[in-house]
């Protein structure tokens, strides 16, 4: 252990540990801009500099390790002008255009600056710009990029892919696509990880609000809304609601204030997904296919495996994910309605995903009715659109979402969070091989850890051992698909999520540079299944009327045609 003392506060920290680890625990706060723990502490942005007793120079905070004795002052004059210097050097070469960028508000530079009381800018005459593809999900302005490689570090040690590298020469070094491919060629995920952890407007994702817009103004256009389980977690933080105001309820008024005719629930879609993939798991077991079988309810990971892991890409389930599921339901259902009306249907999701934006494109995901989904909108675009229509949350009236497609039970709520497609999974294949209800919950997923990145747990269900495992994030996914190539792990059933801590935590969700906020936003899921009176996705009586008028019998004709798909093989 080591004595340090901070700003006169003496704290005692493991050797190793950081001057900023040390300033935490003394509850003293350092401004940082390009580190994340464990992740990026690179030390390169320099916003985090301070002063060491006997030393000359400034000290990194974030990688600057401690030793016996030291003493910190943190916010000396002499720290503080060398931050706004640092600061002003970022900013002359980072196009400012705070007015009209999507992360005015959210920017973490445009934050610090405002703090710091930086002015009289020198800018740097010359930007970097580069083509992109307008149509890609995951958009990128190199104008703004301040080389804090967040995105180097998160998208190579967390997400497994190493979509971005330094290069170029010294006058013109930057971040881009490595080895400059195109970044449809490039291996991304789209993930969204990248985004999130960008402190600035450098990254986001395609912005589909207008495509949105046109639908909801054009009256032969029947507009139906749908919203993923993890938004009812999140959608709050955009628009200042405390977590206890941002209710489900409130969310759907806060979509019908929009316009959209129909508001339908992703959970729904959820519940059908179970149905049809806790059936075909039961298939799968039977007919002795290759195990395991894998979720594929995440276009992120199913993008991962199809670009870095094909040999898996033929044991991915073929249920579509819940949102297409829905899409594809709620345009039968309201096809009639439509064409006695002369009028078209528009289908949005609205989900904490940049992935569903590309999934909802894939040719194979279309019938004769079209895309199965229209329009995707990440939960940011969501709350951009309520500030943009200026409505009121917090003034909300509770409101439940429309019939058919709206009644929903706690085992597609929790799909939201890494485990929980697993659990609803089970819950509902333990029912249709026993008759009863099980009473078990599958692992604990915060038991990953780095040296066993991902769960796993062996089930007695109908004398059968089922061996499941679940994991999120793309390295703990590569790890555990090492492992089972190796030999050296083997399960029937995984579930991957893409985003660590499963869509709760996904590159679509409100920025927050805060890890922990995964975990909260779970708990939410959690407390909404536990208070729920429907559990089981085959006691919802939605789902059986659905059936009953749509699709006979999970896995029958017309079931594989518009609920499954051959597009992932
Ligand atoms: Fe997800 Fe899913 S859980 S993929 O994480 O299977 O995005 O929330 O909508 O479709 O239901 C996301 C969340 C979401 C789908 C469901
Ligand atoms: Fe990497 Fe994900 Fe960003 Fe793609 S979206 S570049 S996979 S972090």
């Amino acid at each position: 252990m080591c004595k340090v003392t901070i700003d006169g506060m003496a704290v005692e920290v493991p050797e190793g540990s950081t001057i900023l680890d040390a300033a935490k625990l003394a509850g003293v706060d350092i401004p940082t801009l390009c580190y994340m723990a464990k992740i990026n502490e690179i030390g390169s942005c320099r916003a985090c500099v301070v002063e060491v007793e006997g030393q000359d120079g400034l000290a990194a905070a974030c990688n600057t390790p401690v030793f016996d004795g030291m003493s910190v002052r943190t916010a000396t004059p002499r720290a503080i002008s060398a931050r706004r210097q640092n600061v002003k050097t970022i900013l002359a070469g980072h196009r400012s255009e705070c007015t009209t960028c999507k992360r005015s508000g959210t920017c973490a530079l445009q934050n610090l600056a405002n703090s710091l009381g930086v002015a009289d800018l020198e800018r740097d005459p010359v930007f970097a710009f580069e083509a992109w593809d307008g149509e890609f999900p995951l958009q990128r302005d190199a104008t703004k990029c301040i080389r804090c490689m967040r995105c180097v570090a998160e998208c190579a040690k967390v997400q497994h892919c190493s979509v971005w590298e330094m290069s170029g020469p010294a006058s013109y070094r930057g971040v881009r696509v490595a080895d400059g491919a195109h970044i449809a060629d490039a291996g991304c995920a789209l993930c969204g990880q990248c985004i999130t952890h960008c402190p600035t407007g450098a990254l986001t994702a395609r912005d589909d609000t207008g495509n949105v817009l046109a639908a909801l103004a054009d009256p032969q256009t029947i507009t139906v809304v749908q919203v993923a389980p993890a938004i009812r977690s999140a959608w709050g933080e955009g628009v200042g609601l405390a977590r206890e105001q941002a209710t489900q309820g409130r969310m759907v008024a806060a979509l019908r204030a929009l316009g959209f005719d129909y508001v339908f629930d992703t959970d729904f879609g959820a519940d059908l997904t179970i149905m049809e993939e806790a059936n075909e798991f039961i298939e799968w077991v039977k007919g002795g296919k290759p195990r395991p079988m894998f979720t594929s309810c995440c276009p992120g990971w199913v993008r991962f495996a199809k670009l870095h892991y094909p040999q898996f890409a033929a044991q991915l389930s073929s249920s579509k994910s819940p949102h297409q599921m829905l899409g594809a339901t709620a345009k039968a259902l309201l096809f009639e309605q439509a064409a006695e009306q002369g009028k078209r249907i528009f289908v949005v999701s609205v989900m904490p995903c940049v992935a569903k934006k590309y999934e909802a494109g894939v040719p194979q995901l279309s019938s004769e009715a079209g895309q199965d989904v229209d329009a995707v909108l990440t939960t940011r675009e969501f709350d951009r659109m309520l500030r943009m229509f200026n409505v009121d949350c917090a003034a909300l009236p509770e409101q439940k979402f429309d019939d058919p497609l709206g009644t929903s039970t706690g085992a597609g709520t929790i799909f939201g969070r890494t485990g929980g497609v697993m659990e609803a999974a089970l819950r509902s294949a333990a029912f249709f091989l026993t008759g009863e209800n099980p009473d078990f919950s599958t692992c604990d997923t915060t038991a990953a850890t780095p040296d066993k990145p991902w769960v796993d747990k062996t089930l007695e269900i109908a004398g059968m051992q089922l061996r499941i495992a679940i994991a999120s994030g793309l390295e703990n996914t590569s790890a555990l698909l090492d492992a089972l190539e190796s030999g050296e792990a083997s399960y029937d059933f995984v579930e991957i999520m893409a985003c660590p801590g499963g869509c709760v935590g996904g590159g679509g969700q409100p920025i927050a540079f805060n890890q922990e906020l995964a975990r909260e936003r779970a708990a939410v899921l959690n407390s909404l299944d536990g208070a729920d009176v429907l559990r089981y996705s085959h006691e919802n009586p939605d789902i059986a009327a659905l059936y009953e008028r749509l699709y006979e019998h999970p896995l029958s004709e017309k079931a594989e045609k518009l609920l499954h798909t051959d597009q992932l093989t």
